[in-house]
């Protein structure tokens, strides 16, 4: 039975320590509560987006103090990933700052960083925007594991946010990275202002999706200067928990991954993030463009007694 929104809702809003209970319950009927996949972030193509996002450093639309560049080599990317792989992490995820690809010589080069991450054995994710389905096509055929396309806020709030494209436009590369076989990578970003009910739609549509993705992540938002979220309010700790936990309770299988914003939590935040059903982390000490823990997960993996799948 496919769930609804007054199900998430009616999850969502259960007392804390129940919902808290439930999710930490189902999570180790699925998963090894003591494993966290490790996930590291190349921002392979910086800045200069067209698109308007208004979370986004990487927008042109806004003056940002982003670092700009231009497609990097396949040699850049394969270094990286060797580093990254040393550091522990098993899957290398490309990031690029297009509306989508073109087809032209950056597509290919993009196909061949895949194949090259493949070949070091990882798991290798992109995210490039929106896709036609022949582009699909072609990155399963590199070998690609995951797509990430984030549909970030729920349906109603989503032209606050973004206005350069609709949801359904997300929704429908989602599906043609679902028929060209690639696992699906999807979830949103809290603290740009929304309500739980958007909250609680944003969990809901990843979920109703069919499969529900693979992998969800988490994102707080990460305010920067010369965006329109700068001044954001700061997200209620106790709201994304309730999100991990909702994320976890409707989808048991998936990864949820605590993604952006881990740099402005403490240890015991995290850490009850990984009760409440969090299983996968981005690793490094940046994201795309802002700075992430680096070296201080190992500390803080060790100091909870768990270990990087
Ligand atoms: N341009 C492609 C796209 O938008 O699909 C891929 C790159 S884009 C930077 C990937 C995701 O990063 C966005 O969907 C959004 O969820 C997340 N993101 C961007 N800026 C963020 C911020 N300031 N804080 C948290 N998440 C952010
Ligand atoms: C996702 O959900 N979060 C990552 C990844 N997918 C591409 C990106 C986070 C970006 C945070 C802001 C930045 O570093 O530019
Ligand atoms: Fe461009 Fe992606 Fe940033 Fe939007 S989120 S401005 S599409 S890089």
């Amino acid at each position: 039975m496919p769930v609804t929104r007054q199900d998430a809702a009616a999850i969502y809003r259960l007392p804390f320590p129940e919902l808290i209970y439930r999710a930490a319950t189902v999570h180790r009927e699925h998963h090894n509560p003591l494993e966290v996949q490790m996930c590291q972030l190349e921002n392979i193509k910086s800045g200069r987006c067209q698109e308007d996002c208004k979370y986004c450093p990487q927008s042109a639309h806004y003056e940002t103090e982003v670092v700009e560049y231009g497609l990097e080599t396949v040699e850049q990317v394969a270094a990286a990933a060797r580093e990254a792989r040393e550091g522990g992490a098993s899957r290398f995820c490309l990031g690029a700052a297009w509306r989508g690809p073109r087809q032209d010589g950056d597509f290919e080069r993009v196909l061949e960083m895949i194949r090259t991450i493949r070949s070091l054995g990882m798991e290798a994710c992109v995210t490039l925007g929106l896709l036609e389905q022949d582009q699909a096509d072609r990155l399963a055929e590199a070998g690609l594991t995951a797509y990430n396309h984030n549909l970030d806020t729920s349906p109603e709030y989503y032209s606050q946010i973004i206005t350069t494209r609709q949801f359904e436009d997300r929704l429908r590369t989602i599906e043609a990275v679902r028929r060209a076989g690639i696992t699906v990578c999807s979830g949103g970003i809290i603290g740009m202002g929304e309500s739980q009910d958007d909250r609680i739609g944003l969990l809901h549509s990843l979920a109703a999706l069919d499969p529900p993705p693979e992998s969800v992540p988490i994102n707080v938002l990460v305010r920067v200067k010369g965006t329109p979220l700068e001044h954001a309010e700061p997200v209620d700790p106790l709201e994304l928990l309730r999100c991990i936990a909702t994320a976890r309770l409707l989808m048991p299988t998936s990864r949820v991954r605590l993604s952006a914003g881990r740099q402005g939590m403490s240890r015991e935040l995290q850490a009850f993030c990984f009760i409440a059903g969090a299983n996968s982390i981005f690793t490094g000490d940046k994201l795309l463009t802002t700075p992430n823990p680096g070296e201080g997960d190992r500390e803080l993996l060790a100091a909870l007694g768990m270990v990087g799948e």
